[in-house]
């Protein structure tokens, strides 16, 4: 008989470095956003792999990176609490980057989770040239004693299988600790929720996409049962970004609806009605209270 494993495993590393990505991929589904602005992720959101050797729980974090906020400050605190607990931690490194400070940082970071089985992954391995994949992953290499040192691509899907057995392999023997029929833990108002901010924060830039939140207010069946009814609310901090989000005569609000009601729809298996506000909440991100009432 074969040993069946299960644990948890969580991806860091900087913003943008392609952590959802490669939770994405590996669960083989949507479980979290991803765009190409860095600090998308804000919160610590289960991926479940179930494979006939083992099931791994994938726990996609926040980029790591020096806090200019309050809502920065308790998305470093959230990755802390959550590394303590997990068999293994994976630091991701893009291989189109030269290695930096904040890689550095991160690392010496992760000498004071003993127990914890460390593994380096070098990301976006399609973006370089075979001779500058080697380059980088001798760098990473020197870092410190890894268990392992791997490099995936979640765009072209090279790696992505032998590195959930390799998770797998590093894990303790057990039980599944989650049903094997299910992809994620996130309620799905919270995966609606980021599928309608993932939609607004394209075409955004500076600091529009940190002002960003999305809540829901209502939703459910309609009672002749043809539609699923969505009411959300977008938050921003100014009146200013209000306009922006809105668009010329509402041209952008109404791309971001059809383009997050599609993946809904895609999500929920039936069609949507998706109305969305846009609201402002003076400066949220740095008051404690409006970051309690969005969720953090
Ligand atoms: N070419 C290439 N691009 C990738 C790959 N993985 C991720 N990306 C891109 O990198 C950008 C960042 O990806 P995310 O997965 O959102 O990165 P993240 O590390 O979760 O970012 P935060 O949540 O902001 O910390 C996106 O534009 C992705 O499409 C890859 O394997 N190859
Ligand atoms: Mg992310």
């Amino acid at each position: 008989m074969t040993t069946f494993r299960s644990g948890f495993v969580s991806f860091v590393g900087r913003p943008n470095v392609g952590k959802s990505t490669l939770t994405n991929a590996l669960v083989g589904e949507k479980v979290a956003i991803t765009s190409a602005k860095p600090q998308t992720t804000r919160r610590a959101i289960r991926g479940i792999v179930n494979r006939d050797s083992g099931q791994l729980i994938l726990v996609d974090t926040p980029g790591l990176h020096r806090p200019r906020t309050l809502l920065g400050e308790r998305l470093n605190d959230l990755v802390d609490t959550t590394l303590a607990g997990m068999d293994v931690i994976g630091l991701c490194i893009p291989a189109n980057e030269r290695l930096g400070p904040g890689d550095a940082f991160i690392n010496d970071q992760l000498s004071k989770y003993r127990r914890v089985k460390l593994v380096a992954i070098v990301t976006k391995s399609e973006t370089v040239s075979r001779d500058r994949l080697a380059e980088q992953l001798q760098a990473v290499s020197e870092l410190r004693d890894w268990v392992a040192v791997i490099p995936v691509s979640a765009v072209s899907g090279e790696q992505i299988a032998e590195l959930a057995e390799l998770f797998i392999e590093l894990l303790p023997e057990s039980e599944a600790l989650y049903p094997t029929d299910m992809s994620t833990d996130e309620s799905l108002e919270q995966r609606i929720c980021e599928l309608i901010r993932e939609a607004a924060l394209e075409g955004v830039h500076d600091e529009l996409p940190h002002s960003l939140a999305v809540t829901i207010d209502e939703m459910g069946e309609r009672e002749d049962g043809s539609l699923y009814d969505i009411h959300a609310n977008v938050w921003v901090e100014r009146d200013s970004q209000k306009g922006i989000i809105i668009g010329k005569g509402g041209s952008r609000l109404k791309e971001v609806g059809s383009k997050s009601r599609k993946e809904i729809e895609l999500l929920l298996g039936r069609k949507v009605f998706l109305g969305i506000r846009v609201k402002v909440a003076q400066d949220w991100q740095k008051d404690p209270k409006a970051l309690g009432r969005l969720g953090f």
